[in-house]
């Protein structure tokens, strides 16, 4: 290499030819613009213009050449080429386009993740994973949590017998784990704060586009808290921190490449099931107290609240009926518990737990579970457990409403689905 030479390897997403020049675009970086290789017929060796000028979209190539000092492509990358090596082409037809002009079907876009990755829209939705992955890391350890990692094969679920995906674990039967929640309550007995990224197992039967069976979420637990308040605060805190800093760090290039990017969030008002209850009916939909708020219900509160400006929102003290067993009671049939809807999609769930003994003991006889199977987990409980409380927020679903994405299978890079097992 001659000096001052540098070296750029990518894919060829577009070329052309015009008189004695070729123009190569190449993705060659995790930025969402290519770079323009410009290949001058006298400039270069002949073998160099003949691969330049037969090359196939596709191909990953290496070029020496130089940074030219005044960059002409309107892309705004550009770098003058003196070598170029073909690495590997491409020996069948590609099933995605790589100049991106011809829109392939959306499973294409799966099944060839790894071709859409070169297009700058889908690189987009990673690139904005990898930063929520990191700032969520970042915050979390900032703010004095132990990050921890629980085993995935089990014993027992804590989220549901229906969901759990059964393993053969020598001679006995294990699942894989829907959901951290046994562990890290465990842990508050002798840690005061964890968090953990991790994935959710839920064999799930139904296909929508906000459900998977292998999720990712981030669990945390708080201990010696004083109530709820608590918990809300440090959800509170993290979506304000995560939406900011998405928005300052990749807030124009997401927005150039057309998503309807959520803005940062600045405050998340608080509703109580009854009064999300009240303002449903008061829009003519149909439910009573007591009902689940379902997918429909979700979204038309999401869609009346984003009209007034609020994207992000909590909704607390749910019946303790519809909540788990580890929710603690609270007055008049309620639970110490919240989920935090975003753009009208449930994004997290939590709340205080049961951490007395023998409150957990009833509540677990009151939801017909077997005590046996828990065993492990409520030894815990006898040692000095203290209040404690937290929550689960699913990644993929942040990061879809974040983003504005119409199916969480957008969001991760090989979706597990009721039908779909590979890639
Ligand atoms: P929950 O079951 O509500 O609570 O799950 C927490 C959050 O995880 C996400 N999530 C999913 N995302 C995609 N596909 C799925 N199948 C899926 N299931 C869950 C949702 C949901 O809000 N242990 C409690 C949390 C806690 O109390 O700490 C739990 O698992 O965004």
């Amino acid at each position: 290499m001659l000096e001052n030479e540098e070296v750029i390897e990518g894919w060829v997403t577009n070329a052309k030819v015009v008189g004695r020049i070729a123009f190569l675009e190449v993705m060659d970086d995790l930025l969402l613009k290519p770079v323009t290789v410009v290949v001058k017929k006298d400039e270069v060796e002949d073998e160099v213009w003949r691969a330049a000028t037969s090359i196939k979209l596709g191909s990953a190539v290496r070029v020496e050449g130089v940074k030219p000092e005044r960059v002409v492509s309107r892309k705004g990358r550009e770098f003058h080429a003196r070598a170029l090596q073909v690495l590997a082409e491409p020996v069948d037809l590609l099933p995605i386009d790589p100049t991106g002009k011809t829109p392939a079907s959306p499973e294409a876009y799966i099944n060839y993740r790894y071709l859409a990755l070169r297009l700058p829209r889908y690189r987009a939705i990673f690139l904005a994973r990898s930063t929520l992955m990191s700032l969520t890391r970042e915050y979390f350890h900032s703010k004095g949590f132990l990050e921890v990692n629980t085993p995935k094969i089990v014993g027992a679920g804590a989220e549901g017998g229906a969901t759990l995906f059964v393993v053969e674990y020598f001679e006995r039967k294990a699942y894989l784990s829907q959901s951290p929640q046994l562990y890290k309550q465990m842990l508050m007995c002798g840690v005061p704060r964890v968090f953990e990224i991790t994935p959710y197992f839920r064999a799930e039967r139904f296909s929508t586009v906000r459900h998977l069976n292998e999720s990712w979420g981030l669990d945390v637990e708080i201990g010696f808290v004083d109530g709820l308040e608590d918990v809300l605060g440090v959800l509170d805190d993290y979506i304000r921190y995560v939406t900011r800093r998405v928005n300052e760090e990749l807030g124009s290039i997401l927005r150039e490449q057309g998503f309807n990017l959520l803005p940062p969030i600045k405050k998340i008002p608080r509703y109580t099931y009854h009064e999300v209850i009240e303002i449903l009916k008061g829009l003519g939909f149909n439910v009573r107290v007591g009902d689940d708020l379902d997918t429909q219900a979700e979204k038309v509160l999401g869609d009346y609240l984003e009209k007034q400006g609020v994207y992000a929102y909590f909704i607390t003290d749910y019946p303790w009926e519809a909540k788990p067993f580890y929710i603690m009671k609270s007055e008049g049939g309620l639970s110490k518990s919240f989920d935090l809807d975003i753009r009208g999609i449930e994004v997290a769930s939590g709340g205080q737990r049961e951490h007395r003994y023998v409150e957990l003991l009833s509540n677990m006889r009151e939801k017909g579970l077997n005590l046996e199977d828990f065993a492990f987990y409520l030894e815990a409980f006898k040692y000095g457990m203290p209040p404690h409380g937290g929550f689960g927020l699913g990644l993929d679903r942040l990061l879809m409403t974040l983003l504005g994405l119409h199916n969480i299978r957008e969001a991760v890079l090989f979706p597990r689905d009721r039908f779909r097992l590979v890639p």
